[in-house]
């Protein structure tokens, strides 16, 4: 499949068959518009904001917008399930994939986990095992254009295996962890581990 430009897009709409299950999770309805979800409105990216990555790693990393654009880029076809009962099936995102970050951030042996911080004070967590997985993208475009300011631009992650609270919008930090953190909605009763197919809505 390529998209308009003549890009390749990798289609990920098919993660479910991995849990054998139906492609729209149980209890989750789908939905034609794209819904903003957003703790506490849409915060401003400045120019002096960029992407911070540090923890346990060899190389701390500060990425201007400009530097993550000039990573090798992907575009892949993905669903995206909120924890809250909806789901949108094929949208269409453009980034760099996390696993390009752990390459260059030379992550170290040590490191089990990442807590996502974003400019808006949100924070949400993974297994590091979850992160490098093929469909996790740092995302700066929707559908052809740059990703809307409400729905995380200019860069947000998006987590297509796992219900959406596991992307950040707005996200300005990666820290490597050697033991599990927990995030914003983590520590307020929603599941560690987040998986649409499994209804991991709270732990
Ligand atoms: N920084 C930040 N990221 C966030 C949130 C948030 O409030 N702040 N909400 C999460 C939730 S609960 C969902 S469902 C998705 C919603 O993404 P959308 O607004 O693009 O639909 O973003 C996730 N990432
Ligand atoms: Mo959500």
């Amino acid at each position: 499949m390529t998209d308009s430009q003549g890009a390749a897009v990798e289609d990920h709409t098919d993660l479910y068959r991995e849990y054998g299950a139906d492609r729209v999770p149980p209890g989750q309805r789908e939905t034609d518009t794209f819904p903003v979800l957003s703790k506490s409105g849409t915060p401003s990216w400045g120019p002096d904001d960029a992407l911070e990555v540090w923890g346990a790693v060899d190389e701390p990393l500060t990425l201007s917008l400009e530097a993550v654009r000039s990573l090798p880029a992907v575009t892949q076809r993905q669903d995206f399930h909120c924890v809250t009962g909806w789901s949108k099936l094929d949208c269409r995102f453009t980034g760099v994939r996390f696993a390009e970050l752990t390459e260059r951030a030379g992550v170290d042996d040590d490191a089990v986990h990442v807590v996502f911080h974003a400019l808006d004070g949100y924070t949400t967590d993974l297994p590091l095992s979850e992160c490098t997985r093929e469909s996790v993208l740092l995302a700066y475009g929707y559908d052809g254009d740059d990703l809307p300011a409400d729905h995380g631009g200019p860069l947000r992650v998006v987590t297509p295996h796992k219900y959406a609270y596991k992307g950040a919008k707005w996200v300005s930090g990666v820290e490597f962890c050697t033991e599990p953190k927990r995030g914003y909605w983590e520590k307020r009763g929603y599941s560690d581990t987040a998986n649409p197919w499994n209804e991991e809505r709270y732990s």
